[in-house]
């Protein structure tokens, strides 16, 4: 296949196109990390930046929101096909107010790979339901996703609600996501900030104690 061509139907919002295009590469022994990496986040990056430009509207984000959903229900199973020995256990979700999951899907993914089981919440997630899935399923981890800057604040909304439950010290508290940093997880007060979705993994490892 031509080496663009896959990025080229994100930008399309072609879903089908994308499904086959990546399929094949697949089928053709294309690593499935590397094709995340190196063609299908910088398309989602461009549909950004585009959208930015006043290019692309919210129609075309959609869209290519929707394509990148569907291949990566293609990719989840090669990333979380590790047979890595049971890590850990996380709750994930997507902070209040906030819709944007693919980050968040693919962080899950990944950690399923390595290891961990995953308790999903999605997206739109308020403090309250993180609060309750700590009690309900005793994680080592939560694992908080935000996308817009308007929704960052509540990121410190779950920490100050964990901390307010008396559950903060049984967990760590993972953050990550576009408008997220370093300096902004340690103003917090959670325990870890990975950039991308690969560094969550041996981030949330380190953690928690878990053998690499
Ligand atoms: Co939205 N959106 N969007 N959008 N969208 C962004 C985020 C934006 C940057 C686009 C832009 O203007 N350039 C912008 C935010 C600006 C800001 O706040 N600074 C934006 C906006 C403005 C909006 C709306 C407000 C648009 C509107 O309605 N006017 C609206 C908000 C809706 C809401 O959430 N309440 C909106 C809606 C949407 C769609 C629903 C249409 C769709 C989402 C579909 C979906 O997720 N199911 C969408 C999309 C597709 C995007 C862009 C184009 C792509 C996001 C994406 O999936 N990227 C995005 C632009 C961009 O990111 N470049 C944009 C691929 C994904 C793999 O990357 O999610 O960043 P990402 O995850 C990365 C890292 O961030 C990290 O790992 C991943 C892999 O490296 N990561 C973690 C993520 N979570 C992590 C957690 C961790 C660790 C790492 O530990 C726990």
């Amino acid at each position: 296949m031509q080496p663009d061509a896959l990025y080229a139907a994100i930008l399309r919002g072609d879903t089908k196109g994308v499904l086959a295009l990546a399929q094949e590469a697949i089928d053709g022994g294309s690593d499935a990390g590397e094709m995340l990496t190196r063609r299908l986040i910088p398309a989602m990056d461009e549909v950004g930046r585009r959208f930015e430009a006043g290019e692309f509207f919210v129609p075309e984000l959609l869209l290519a929101g929707r394509a990148m959903k569907a291949v990566l229900t293609l990719v989840r199973p090669l990333l979380a096909s590790g047979g890595a020995e049971r890590a850990g256990k996380v709750v994930i979700g997507t902070v209040q107010g906030d819709l944007h999951d693919i980050g968040k899907n693919l962080v899950g993914a990944l950690l399923e790979g390595g290891g961990f089981e995953i308790h999903d919440l999605g997206v739109d997630v308020p403090a309250s339901r993180f609060v309750e899935a700590v009690r309900r399923y005793g994680p080592d981890l939560v694992a908080l996703s935000a996308l817009l800057t308007t929704t960052l604040p509540a990121m410190k909304t779950v920490v100050d609600a964990l901390c307010a439950a008396g559950v903060r010290g049984s967990v760590k508290v993972i953050v990550g996501g576009a408008p997220v940093t370093r300096e902004y997880a340690d103003r917090i007060g959670a325990d870890g900030y990975s950039e991308g979705a690969f560094g969550a993994v041996q981030l949330a490892r380190n953690l928690i104690g878990a053998s690499a």
